[in-house]
């Protein structure tokens, strides 16, 4: 059997945790942000998340969640499908990249770019994910059942509403595309979601 070990932080969110929730057997190397100053020395730009397949080191997130998906029979095998889940999966990527800058930030330099995002370009793109899963029945993304896309807007979307993030409120999602606040409800009650956090007592 293929051998999987995922790197990445020790948290409950971010760019891999679409792949720890597939439920495909792999190891969880999780680790605390301190020590990311010598796990970014093992990887190619620095970067996490990868998986390693059988000791060979994999990069870039979505390439990782697709293959995972894959694996779990969580990804279209219908090309349009596929096209579908792919969309929605860069856009949530690029709102990412983003976002990704305004960590490095503190003070009112993080505030004010942070506030930029709150008022420009993140209600674009949460509008846009609302009104694709609008238009594909309301419950899903792609494919009418439950696939990566759906797993990566849930992570963006509890990302959001969790608080973590300063200067981001948390009832953006509601204000702006409360239907993927339904969506985030019952994503996080299928079973495989639902049994992964309950092994971390997360509500
Ligand atoms: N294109 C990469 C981006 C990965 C990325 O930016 N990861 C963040 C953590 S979520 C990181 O390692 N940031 C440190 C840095 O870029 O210096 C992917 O899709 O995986």
């Amino acid at each position: 059997m293929t051998q999987l070990k995922l790197t990445y932080f020790d948290f409950h969110g971010g760019r891999a945790e679409p792949a720890r929730l597939g439920g495909v057997a792999f190891e969880d190397y999780r680790f605390a942000y301190p020590e990311f100053a010598e796990v970014r020395k093992t990887t190619p730009f620095g970067q996490v998340p990868t998986l390693q397949v059988d000791g060979v080191q994999v990069t870039q997130c979505d390439a990782i969640n697709r293959y995972v998906g894959k694996l779990a029979g969580l990804y279209p095998t219908n090309a349009y499908q596929a096209l579908l889940c792919d969309e929605v999966m860069y856009v949530v990527e690029e709102a990412s990249v983003k976002l990704g800058p305004t960590f490095r930030l503190t003070g009112d330099a993080q505030k004010e770019a942070r506030l930029a995002l709150v008022n420009g370009s993140m209600p674009v793109y949460l509008g846009w994910l609302q009104s694709q899963l609008l238009a594909h029945g309301g419950e899903y993304f792609a494919d009418n059942r439950l696939t990566v896309a759906d797993l990566k807007v849930f992570v963006d979307v509890r990302g959001l509403n969790s608080g973590r993030l300063d200067h981001v409120p948390t009832d953006l999602v509601e204000r702006v595309a409360p239907a993927l606040n339904l969506h985030l409800q019952r994503i996080a009650q299928t079973p495989a979601v639902a049994q992964y956090y309950a092994k971390f007592d997360v509500k």
